[in-house]
């Protein structure tokens, strides 16, 4: 039988800038990444059952940094910067995006999996689809959690479902979730903390 994961505690533990500093402990890290705008922080907040672990905002383009949270003083979530955000310029966006790509690429963390956050509505984006070009070269396991499925009504989402599944590899699950509503959430934590 499957043992439903349970958050104990989660605390923040701190922000990066660029790739030095990164944490390299032995403790497993779940790295959260997207688009910019996507939930990944409310998501994990969603997740960890604290509202305001991690700052979320109507502001896009609000995670600049690598962020760090220590759940359950045993595994790390990541929350990494979000791709994307226009009004960041074209320079800056280009280094996120170097330094994400890093993040996967380098060998120097070690990541036990990824989550790769998606707008249920908006689907699978060109950035998402390098991701997950490297999640596979690269050998990193992954879920695909589909946020905002709120705003879709159940056969909008059944079909933005399907979609999204049809450009993924045929072994990695995808699961609707809303952070506003917490709903995936059960799912989304057996999937990332079971080891
Ligand atoms: N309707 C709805 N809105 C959501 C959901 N999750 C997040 N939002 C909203 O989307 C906006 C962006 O959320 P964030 O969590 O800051 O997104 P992010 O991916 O961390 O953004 P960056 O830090 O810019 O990368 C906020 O206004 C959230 O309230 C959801 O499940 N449903
Ligand atoms: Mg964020």
């Amino acid at each position: 039988m499957k043992k439903d994961h349970i958050v104990k505690n989660a605390h923040f533990v701190q922000s990066v800038v660029g790739s030095h500093n990164v944490i390299g402990d032995e403790k497993p890290q779940i790295a959260f990444v997207g688009r910019s705008n996507v939930g990944k922080s409310s998501l994990i907040n969603m997740l960890t059952g604290q509202k305001s672990l991690v700052r979320s905002s109507s502001t896009p383009g609000k995670t600049q940094m690598i962020n760090y949270f220590l759940v359950n003083e045993e595994i790390y979530f990541v929350d990494l910067p979000g791709y994307g955000y226009a009004k960041l310029g074209m320079k800056y966006r280009e280094k996120l995006r170097k330094l994400i790509l890093w993040f996967f690429v380098s060998g120097e963390v070690v990541i036990t999996k990824t989550v790769l956050i998606v707008d249920a509505k908006i689907g699978l984006q060109e950035f998402d689809r390098e991701m997950i070009g490297v999640l596979e070269q690269y050998n990193h396991p992954f879920i695909v959690v589909a946020n905002k499925c709120d705003k879709l009504n159940q056969k909008s989402l059944h079909h933005a479902l399907v979609n999204i599944q049809s450009e993924l590899p045929e072994d990695v699950i995808i699961v609707p979730a809303s952070a506003s509503k917490s709903r995936g959430r059960q799912e989304i934590l057996d999937e990332i903390m079971s080891e």
